[in-house]
């Protein structure tokens, strides 16, 4: 059994749009940080002579694409053999937490190591990001940007240790969204008439935050990721049918965010496509953000994140992992590597 793990990540400058071409390219560059703690875990084994591929979530979870994407990385990485495929994750899946993206990137990681010669020449950055496009950003620890256009890279701007920022998640819903992100960036880019403002507003975004990593200066960072998170819901909402993401706490956590402010506590709100809040603050105003979104009324739990490493290749399973019955005796090979 192959084992990798990566963790999902949070957009500071969000993508929002794809280009025609396929492969989930983006239409806007993005800038994210790797989350710590928000961990998905990718299991690949060898199937018999005569199976087929097969690829679940365990817990079942948003199938749609795994299975076409473990087709696709074999033929990429030229893995002959039929895999087994579980994918799990230690948060909530397909609600706004970028679970596909933690998931695509371990999986990413975990194909790559089962191929039969070392994939020195392919682009896990592409491959990943057909699967899920922010996958590509979790290939990387600490702070990633994700240029777009001809000369598209994923980089690193700053590493995890850089700026220990403290990202605390209000969780205000545990099932899956109603419209996955696929479905509403097509949604948004031929309906809403607020998209190309939207492309036109993501240079002066991304140069902005990227100047605020680099300095580690929260006071300039916060202003920018919370205008951009709620500039990507007002061009979601503008599409026919409207996207609305949020639920009553959704809204509820955020005005708790600008009251803490009043109060004199410099912490910023970010939220994907789903209802959870991301709210981020120095490590030392943590604990008290962490309680006050607590208290909230319809939020269920509040999980605590910082900037992580990049995916890596696990000999055991997580403590959190439970993975299907079949899989507990299947033998890791001696330094993870494909057998
Ligand atoms: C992001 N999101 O930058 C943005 C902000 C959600 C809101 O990337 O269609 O699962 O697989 O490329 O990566 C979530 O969408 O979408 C996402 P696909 P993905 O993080």
């Amino acid at each position: 059994m192959i084992l990798a793990q990566a963790h999902a990540n949070l957009a500071l400058v969000k993508y929002w749009g794809k280009t025609a071409e396929g492969g989930n390219r983006a239409a806007n560059a993005s800038l994210s940080v790797t989350l710590d703690g928000l961990t998905s875990l990718a299991a690949v084994r060898f199937r018999s002579r005569g199976e087929s591929d097969r690829a679940v979530w365990h817990p079942p979870g948003p199938t749609e694409g795994l299975g076409r994407f473990v087709a696709h990385a074999r033929e990429v990485l030229r893995i002959r053999r039929a895999v087994d495929v579980v994918v799990q994750s230690n948060f909530p899946v397909g609600s706004g937490l970028a679970s596909s993206a933690s998931a695509y990137a371990a999986l990413t990681y975990a194909l790559a190591e089962a191929a039969d010669e070392a994939p020195g020449n392919v682009d896990l950055t592409a491959l990943a990001r057909s699967g899920s496009g922010s996958a590509c950003r979790s290939l990387l620890g600490g702070f990633v940007e994700w240029q777009v256009g001809a000369e598209e890279t994923v980089r690193q701007v700053a590493a995890a240790d850089h700026w220990p920022l403290a990202v605390v998640i209000a969780v205000t819903r545990e099932e899956p969204k109603h419209i996955s992100s696929r479905e509403g960036m097509v949604r948004t880019a031929s309906t809403s008439p607020f998209y190309r403002a939207w492309l036109d507003a993501n240079p002066a975004d991304l140069s902005l935050v990227r100047d605020a990593v680099q300095r580690r200066d929260l006071a300039a960072l916060g202003p920018v990721v919370e205008r951009n998170a709620l500039r990507m819901h007002a061009t979601a909402l503008g599409s026919t049918p409207p996207l609305l993401y949020w639920e009553p706490a959704t809204v509820a956590v955020m005005r708790e965010v600008w009251r803490l402010r009043e109060e004199g506590t410099a912490a910023f709100f970010s939220i994907d496509a789903g209802p959870q809040v991301k709210v981020v603050c120095e490590p030392g105003a943590a604990d008290g953000v962490a309680a006050a979104l607590t208290e909230v009324p319809g939020v269920h739990r509040v999980l605590r994140s910082r900037p992580g490493q990049g995916p890596r290749m696990l000999r055991e399973p997580p403590s959190w992992a439970r993975l299907p019955a079949p899989w507990q005796d299947t033998p890791t090979p001696a330094g993870g590597g494909a057998t």
